[in-house]
């Protein structure tokens, strides 16, 4: 008889809940309904060209950037799904100045607070390039019961419980961690359900890909600069030259390297002196999924994960993929600064 099982993401998550012999299943319910909003947002890409949700809202967020229709439905989606599950008493998301502090009483009992930028790279999506959601779990600082503050949003990002993103490409992936591994799930449209199709993903020391704008070449440090002709040159021995791939969307450019190996670079430039990528929602979940998988994150001198965030929006320059890709980079932007 052929082997018909699969594992659906519920399914995963309740047995390495089993893991955890104290667990409750607050992180567990927590994940399940962050799977079924990825289902809910994933429906509408899928129809992005048929249906009234491509294109601008005609809002401008927080980031004075042209909210997209999708930004504002997929941040709606994740936040109501968030606060039913009644474990996240509170919200940080890429499209909200402030935090979202869930007043209800059951919400603000729930042990975790959540990050997130619901869809990234949503320019793209008027043009069918995909997208991606990227979140970040914490416990929260505050005492259960009270209301949630700024702090309990601004923890380093190696205090993460888990982080993960959602890539609405030519499939749609989920890929999470708690911490213990990096596991993926591929939707299957036919049974609505996504299913573990990339179990412990671990993320190769090297690779021949570089993923960088390079439009914005002259606006580069010296040492990136030089690191990018080093990954022009021809050697053999290291595999060089690489090969540029670049998106444009940070979850496909990095969900890429993971699986093949690489780097992707988002270099403080003239033009952003930090650099664009988000700390708290894009930089640090990212990191932990790499960190998990093997691979390493820098903000060109320290790790992601090491810096304490100030500020809900700060950006920072971002080197993330294999550990020794990036070493290299940090090794050039140190003999060239
Ligand atoms: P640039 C998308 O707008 C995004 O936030 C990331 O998904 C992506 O990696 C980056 O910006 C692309 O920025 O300046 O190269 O267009």
């Amino acid at each position: 008889m052929e082997n018909y099982k699969i594992t659906t993401l519920n399914d995963f998550i309740i047995l390495k809940q089993k893991d955890f012999p104290y667990a409750k299943g607050e992180l567990s319910s927590l994940l399940h309904h962050i799977g079924t909003a990825a289902k809910m947002v994933n429906k509408k890409i899928n129809k992005a060209g048929l249906v009234d949700i491509i294109g601008r809202s005609g809002e401008v967020n927080i980031q004075g950037e042209n909210q997209q229709k999708l930004d504002v439905y997929a941040d709606e989606v994740f936040i109501s799904a968030l606060l039913s599950s009644g474990e996240c008493c509170g919200v940080a998301t890429e499209e909200n100045q402030n935090e979202i502090v869930f007043s209800d009483t059951f919400a603000s009992k729930g042990k975790y607070i959540v990050c997130i930028d619901p869809i990234d790279g949503s320019s793209n999506i008027d043009f069918n390039v995909s997208v991606g959601t990227i979140f970040s779990i914490y416990r929260r600082i505050t005492q259960r019961g009270e209301k949630v503050r700024n702090e309990d949003f601004l923890q380093e990002g190696s205090t993460q419980v888990a982080a993960g993103y959602i890539v609405y490409g030519s499939s749609t992936m989920l890929v999470y961690s708690t911490g213990y591994g990096v596991n993926g799930f591929t939707l299957d449209p036919s049974i609505g359900e996504f299913c573990l199709s990339h179990p412990d993903i671990r993320t190769p020391e090297d690779g021949s890909i570089y993923s960088i704008n390079e439009g914005n070449y002259i606006h580069f440090p010296e040492g990136i600069k030089k690191y990018i002709k080093y990954c022009q040159e021809k050697d053999e021995e290291s595999g060089r030259p690489y090969t540029l791939r670049y998106i444009g969307s940070l979850v496909s450019d990095f969900h890429r390297n993971l699986i093949k190996g690489g780097i992707f670079m988002y270099p403080e430039n003239e033009l952003s002196p930090n650099g664009k990528l988000r700390l708290v929602y894009e930089c640090n979940p990212i990191a932990f999924i790499a960190e998990q998988a093997g691979g390493i994150a820098s903000d060109g001198k320290q790790n992601i994960l090491n810096i304490t965030p100030s500020t809900l929006h700060q950006r920072s320059p971002f080197y993330v993929g294999s550990i020794n890709m990036v070493r290299k980079t940090e090794e050039f932007l140190a003999w060239f600064s």
